[in-house]
């Protein structure tokens, strides 16, 4: 899935810098000035920049046999060849002899000397608690509605930006720690917000006092991060180790590493995971082994970290003692790289990224219940719901292809294809605006985003907020009067684009470095169906 071996926000161009300050790695169409293949000098000159020089990830996943799961030689170098699509690794045919790219894969899936670990002990050290509680203001510092704040995520120059989402004005802008990805997620009372970085840091930002209050380096390769219905627990995904770690949401100090591994011992990537408020549960999914898990809380007070916790073993069947958090599992015909839960958070509707169709899985049943008809690629996580003629149904773009599918989610049908202009990324709506957006991430319309009318299901409008640049990611504000889009390319040219979410006419452009996500504090914490969570 993550071959990225470089920054471009298009697929089939070159790659951009991760910042100001390192240097741009070789364009795609640039030869490589050696004549024979020195896997190492091409690694340090193509790819380390995104993959880092150690091979252990930077904006790029890992480039080492633990984090390529599936990935034969051939697939590699067809990879490093061709690119990949719907990631921001671009082909480097232009560039790279076959031999150097048959080179190349062969030492991205050669094991490193020694197998990177990051264990219980590692987590600790680099725990930092920033802010004694005792400190923190009772009331927000700032004078806006804490609830209609936006956090902006800034990929160009690492940082984020908080915004009024009254008076659409950045009230505080802070440098995050490198390549944050996946929805930040908000405490049930808005106040604080965890990052997850994808090189494994986990920040907890207070959005009263706008600081940040701890931190932890909770894996080297992290995919995303997931805080408990109660506030309680953060769960962390990583592609490496092979890991989910359970911090305390208090203070993000480590309550238990769990090894992905399946019987045999595999280990495997964890695709994702999410919240399962009503089932007081983390549900993830697992890149490399056929099965979902699902990690059952602890009701009783949060144990008090006393010494290792790493107290793992085999328990009877699919169910799994790993210390307080129990994990129950469910083996599955296909691997789960996406997934959405239904209203009632027992079935999951999931997809691989190389399967012809999706599934859907009862967790309670524990096995898949129907097939889903979802080639292409769904983005599943950025799916969102809506009542249409009487019935609930989910919409997603796709990565591979362009097209928004509309699911009834009763029976699994597909209803509507709805026809785009390239593939996308995001989907939003709000519950107060009849629209929903979708990007068109990919292709040669990429600087484009459709309007689609919920009731018709009909794209209403396409709008280019910046011709020829790359828009992406629609977020509403609380009231669903606004909706700001992302144009999601560096400095000078980013900005945040904020519409009239009603008459579709632009209202501002702040401008902004790369910005990708932006997240509103009370569509989150309410579980707007308009938005992610
Ligand atoms: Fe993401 C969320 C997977 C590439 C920006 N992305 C997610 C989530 C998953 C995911 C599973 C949901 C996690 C959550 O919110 O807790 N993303 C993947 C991929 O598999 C993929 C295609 C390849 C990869 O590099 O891992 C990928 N994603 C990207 C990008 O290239 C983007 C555009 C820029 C970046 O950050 O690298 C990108 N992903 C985002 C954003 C979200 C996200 C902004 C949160 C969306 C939201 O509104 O919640």
């Amino acid at each position: 899935l993550c071959l990225a071996l470089a920054l471009s926000l298009a697929p089939a161009q070159p790659a951009q810098a991760a910042d100001a300050e390192t240097p741009a790695p070789l364009p795609a169409s640039a030869p490589v000035p050696s004549p024979t293949p020195d896997a190492a000098g091409i690694y340090a000159s193509v790819c380390a920049q995104c993959h880092g020089a150690d091979r252990l990830g930077g904006m790029g996943p890992a480039l080492i046999p633990e984090t390529l799961g599936r990935l034969t030689p051939e697939d590699a170098r067809a990879t490093i060849l061709a690119g990949r699509p719907a990631t921001q690794m671009p082909g480097f045919s232009g560039a790279l002899e076959p031999a150097m790219a048959d080179a190349l894969a062969g030492l991205i899936l050669t094991p490193l000397e020694q197998t990177p670990t990051w264990p219980l002990e590692r987590i600790l050290a680099s725990h930092r608690r920033l802010v004694d509680p005792a400190d923190l203001p009772a009331e927000p510092i700032h004078g806006a509605d804490a609830l209609n704040l936006f956090v902006v995520v800034e990929l160009g120059d690492h940082h984020a930006t908080i915004l009024d989402g009254d008076r659409l004005e950045p009230i505080h802008r802070f440098q995050t720690h490198p390549a944050l990805h996946g929805g930040p997620k908000f405490t049930p009372d808005g106040r604080f917000v965890y990052f997850a970085s994808r090189n494994g840091w986990i920040s907890k930002f207070d959005l009263h006092s706008l600081q940040s209050v701890a931190e932890i380096r909770a894996g080297i390769n992290t995919r995303n991060l997931a805080l408990s219905g109660d506030g309680r627990y953060v769960a962390v995904a990583n592609y490496l180790p092979h890991s989910l770690v359970i911090l305390s949401a208090e203070d993000l100090t480590p309550l238990n590493v769990i090894p992905v591994v399946d019987d045999s011992g595999r280990g495997s990537r964890v695709s994702a995971v999410y919240a399962a408020p009503p089932r007081s549960s983390f549900v993830a999914a697992l890149k490399d082994i056929p099965e979902i898990w699902e990690i059952k809380l602890a009701d009783d007070p949060l144990p008090v970290y006393n010494g290792p916790m790493h107290d793992y073993r085999l328990g009877e069947g699919t169910a799994r003692q790993t210390g307080r958090f129990p994990v129950q599992r469910t083996l599955l015909a296909d691997y789960l790289d996406d997934f959405f839960f239904d209203p009632s958070y027992r079935l999951v509707l999931g997809a691989a990224r190389d399967a012809d169709q999706g599934q859907v899985v009862h967790l309670d049943a524990r096995r898949k219940i129907a097939d889903l008809d979802l080639a292409g690629m769904p983005h599943l996580g950025s799916g969102i719901t809506w009542e249409y003629q009487g019935r609930q149904v989910l919409a997603t773009p796709h990565l591979k292809e362009s097209r928004v599918s509309v699911i009834d989610m009763t029976d699994w049908h597909t209803i509507a294809r709805i026809e785009t202009l390239g593939p996308g990324f995001f989907m939003r709506s709000h519950e107060a605006s009849p629209y929903a957006w979708v990007d068109v991430f990919f292709g040669p319309h990429r600087d484009a985003l459709h309007v689609i009318d919920k009731g018709t299901l009909e794209i209403v409008k396409t709008l280019r907020p910046s011709p020829g640049l790359t828009a992406a990611h629609v977020e509403f504000d609380r009231y669903g009067k606004y909706a700001l889009v992302s144009v999601s390319e560096p400095a000078p040219n980013g900005a945040l684009v904020i519409y009239d979410a009603a008459t579709l006419e632009e209202v501002k452009r702040l401008p902004m470095n790369k910005p990708s996500g932006k997240y509103n504090v009370h569509n989150k914490i309410s579980g707007s169906t308009g938005t992610s969570h």
